[in-house]
């Protein structure tokens, strides 16, 4: 074991990005999963920095949170980032647009209102999704002419962040195409790019499965 530890729910949600990160980096860590009966104890520790889930431990005791930070944290460590600044920056706002959709499908999942979700969600799949997903597809077609990786030829935080979007949000976590993504040539390449980097094919096989 490295000696580091992600804390998160026995589900994907908010922690699976940083899983994916892990396995891509190659660095092993105790996947600690948190019985949600077990949640308002953990927040009344003051251990969740900002009181929410997820949160890592380092080697070295110290702890963070944001699943995005600790998502580019851990890619950093592992060699996963550009090493060029505006590069990185770029990495960071694929990333950022990505986790952007998942607080968005993440809303329509909890909205209360059934006839505003039915309306919320149509609107969603049918015109929000495809409009940036056509952006996705543009940036990724910028570089080697979309048959590599977002920023080129190695993986990044951009990759896991905007696979784990799909995957986990659009195709619940099997590793079959979602069907969005079938109207987008270089992104349905791209998403099985990702899926095949040997080292989160791994992962994505034996992790736990859940729902969310
Ligand atoms: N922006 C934060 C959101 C964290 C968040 O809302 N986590 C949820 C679980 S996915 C949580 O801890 N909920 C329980 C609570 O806030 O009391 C991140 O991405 O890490």
């Amino acid at each position: 074991m490295s000696g580091y530890k992600l804390v998160y729910f026995p589900i994907r949600g908010r922690g699976e990005r940083t899983r994916l990160a892990f396995a891509a980096a190659k660095i092993d860590f105790e996947d600690t999963r948190l019985p949600f009966e077990e949640w308002a104890k953990e927040k009344a520790s003051g251990r969740p920095p900002f009181g929410h889930l997820p949160y890592i431990v380092t080697p070295e005791g110290k702890i963070l949170g944001q699943s995005s930070s600790i998502t580019k944290y851990i890619c950093k460590k592992g060699g996963l980032c550009p090493a060029d600044s505006f590069d990185e920056a770029t990495a960071d706002s694929i990333g950022d647009e990505a986790m952007d959709l998942v607080e968005a499908v993440i809303k329509l999942h909890f909205e209360k209102d059934e006839k505003k979700k039915e309306e919320s969600t149509k609107k969603f799949f049918e015109t929000t999704l495809p409009d940036e997903l056509k952006h996705f597809e543009a940036i990724l077609k910028s570089r080697d002419g979309g048959n590599a990786f977002f920023l080129g030829e190695k993986l990044t935080s951009a990759d896991i962040l905007f696979f784990d979007f799909c995957n986990s949000f659009l195709s619940k976590g099997e590793p079959t195409v979602p069907e969005p993504l079938k109207k987008f040539p270089l992104l349905e390449k791209h998403y099985n790019r990702v899926l095949n980097v040997p080292e989160l094919n791994a992962w994505i096989t034996k992790r736990p499965k859940s729902e969310l």
